[in-house]
């Protein structure tokens, strides 16, 4: 089956974005534009067929189309964001899906943020989260474990999401830092630290074609990663930090 990436461009409400902290300067819509068609270049270089899901400058966070749909095996869950000014988006995104995978609904109280699920193989974990609920996690759970997954809860509370601090480069392996959640988390997996005060750094995309996409902020990451053997591709993601969002928030990868 050829890798597929869903991707949504810069709505130019960008600057709107739901941040933590005022972005000083303001948010550049152009700038994260300029970013993003990077980002796709190197989605389709690591072997990504990229799919452009229709803009919507009305959305300002649309960009960040992870938190949007989780993949789990054939099916896909539309999910329903945390932040209320999120929850408009999925709509889109559930037409562009549609025709490919069957789709499964998230219903009030649940939440989900696609960035707060980390799959590994048939592991996956889900990030309980200001954004992320328990009863999002047992959504996950209804479609996942009938596929002969399994779904792990993990309190998450010093960053966004749970991928906000750590990522996997295999199904066997994954970058970790401290801020994310508790360590023994991962027993069983090959955890590798990543060090420093960003927790962003720990979150990366795989490539369609085993590579490891690291932001270009990151060249710690990107020398770690490399150690291990992966071949690592890079692009400049900076605009998408300010806006407290990582590498795999841009997309919504199927291999
Ligand atoms: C938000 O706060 O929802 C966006 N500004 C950032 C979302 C980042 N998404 C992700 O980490 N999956």
């Amino acid at each position: 089956m050829t890798a597929v990436a869903f991707v949504r461009g810069v709505s130019s409400s960008f600057e709107q974005c739901v941040t933590a902290r005022p972005p000083d300067p303001p948010l550049n819509p152009e700038l994260a534009a300029t970013q993003h068609a990077q980002y796709v270049a190197a989605l389709e270089r690591g072997g990504y067929q990229v799919i452009a899901v229709p803009v919507d400058d009305d959305l300002a966070d649309s960009s960040f189309i992870e938190d949007t749909a989780v993949v789990v095996g054939t099916r896909v869950l539309i999910t329903r964001p945390g932040h209320p000014s999120r929850r408009h988006e999925v709509e889109t995104v559930a037409a562009a899906l549609t025709s490919r995978f069957p789709l499964h609904r998230v219903r009030r109280p649940a939440m989900i943020d696609g960035g707060d699920v980390l799959k590994m193989g048939s592991s996956i974990f889900v990030g309980r989260s200001d954004r992320t609920n328990e009863e999002g996690i047992l959504a996950i759970a209804a479609i996942a474990e009938p596929l002969g997954m399994s779904v792990t809860s993990v309190p998450v509370a010093r960053v966004l999401h749970l991928k906000s601090g750590v990522s996997a480069l295999d199904d066997g392996t994954l970058l970790w830092h401290r801020d994310a959640c508790e360590r023994e988390v991962f027993d069983g997996f090959e955890v590798l630290e990543v060090e420093g005060d960003d927790p962003e750094a720990a979150n990366v995309v795989r490539l369609a074609d085993g590579g490891i996409l690291v932001a270009e902020h990151h060249p710690e990451t990107a020398a770690l990663v490399t150690g291990k053997g992966f071949t690592v591709a890079t692009t400049d993601v900076s605009e998408f930090a300010r806006a407290d969002g990582g590498l795999t928030c841009l997309s919504i990868r199927v291999r």
